[in-house]
């Protein structure tokens, strides 16, 4: 593989033709997905850009399956990727965050080998007050036998994810993203309306300077995730405090600790046993991107990418960041509950 460094001038979509060069059986059907992911972040991007002077601000009368209020923006985002998506014949079916099932490539369009399951705008909450906000991917290769994608090839564990990434708009837009060969991450150059390589062969620290968590929920937390999140600020005097940073949007959470080190820690509470994030398409492939940056991802008991999915939308608590963090949390996580 090139070696790129943040100083060469390197295009997402040479970067992936090179990727796709390591592989002599690749068919470029992934290839051309992630080249449509990157033109649906440009198209979201534009519109997040402008959101104050555009009429797409705030809230619609309607709720998405989570029973959430939708945002303009959570909908013209979930309408953009599957637009940009449904046509090219690379893929069998979608699942989106904003859809309650799942969705089918439309009858005149070719059915491809892949799946696409995304959160189109995470954290969209914050839209209206500028706090960044995110889309997150995973793709996996379809296990049916039919033409059509069904239920069964989206319930994949996350192990079986062949690409997956998130794209942040943030102070900048990256595109970060991995296909099992490291995690690279590239920045909108507007004026020009080009993804660049600017994050080659990210690294998570092995420990970490940050701890995302909501402690809002101390009270509904149990005994063991307490005396956890009282390690990670150090009150045992079993190590150095870290710096708690939580923006409350999960891909500008992930990708500060990612660059910088830490912990982002969604656990389960006597409110919602399985926590609030979604296994498909925020755990698993955000656990894909961590992994294969040398970090790791559990549940408290298992690792994310080891869950057998049962349903589109299933929550599992998330702790996911810097491996001897993540390791921390297993060990605390594994005692009987005092
Ligand atoms: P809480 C945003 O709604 C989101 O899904 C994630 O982006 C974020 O990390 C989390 O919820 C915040 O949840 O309960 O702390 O407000």
């Amino acid at each position: 593989m090139v070696k790129h460094t943040a100083t060469s001038v390197v295009t997402i979509d040479r970067f992936i033709i090179e990727q796709e060069r390591m592989h002599p059986a690749a068919t470029g059907q992934l290839s051309d997905i992630l080249y449509d992911v990157a033109l649906a972040a440009k198209l979201i991007t534009n519109k997040v850009r402008r959101a104050g002077l555009v009429d797409i601000l705030g809230a619609l009368d309607s709720e998405n399956v989570q029973g959430e209020i939708q945002q303009k923006l959570d909908v013209f985002a979930n309408e953009t990727i599957v637009k940009a998506m449904d046509h090219g014949g690379r893929l069998c079916a979608m699942a989106s965050e904003e859809e309650p099932e799942l969705i089918p490539i439309p009858e005149q369009f070719r059915c491809g080998n892949y799946v696409l399951a995304f959160d189109p705008l995470d954290g969209s909450s914050n839209i209206d007050v500028n706090v960044p906000v995110g889309t997150i991917f995973s793709v996996l290769r379809k296990i049916t036998r039919g033409v059509r994608g069904e239920l069964e090839d989206v319930l994949q564990p996350g192990r079986r994810q062949v690409a997956a990434g998130y794209i942040i708009y943030g102070s900048s837009t990256m595109l970060v993203y991995t296909t099992g060969h490291g995690v690279h991450g590239f920045t909108l150059d507007p004026s020009i309306g080009e993804f660049l390589l600017s994050h080659p062969d990210i690294r998570i620290p092995t420990r970490g300077r940050y701890l995302s968590v909501n402690d809002s929920y101390e009270q509904h937390w149990d005994e063991n995730v307490k005396a956890l999140m009282r390690r990670y600020r150090g009150l045992d005097g079993q190590q150095k405090a870290m710096s708690v940073r939580y923006v409350g949007s999960l891909v500008a959470d992930f990708h500060r600790n990612l660059l910088g080190g830490g912990v982002f820690a969604y656990p389960s509470n006597t409110q919602s046993p399985n926590g609030k994030l979604r296994l498909l398409y925020e755990c698993n492939p955000l656990a894909f991107v961590v992994q294969q940056a040398g970090g790791s991802a559990t549940n408290g008991v298992q690792d994310i990418m080891d869950l057998a999915p049962t349903e589109l939308h299933q929550r599992s608590p998330l702790y996911i960041g810097s491996k001897d963090d993540i390791e921390t949390a297993r060990e605390f996580l594994s005692r009987k509950v005092a």
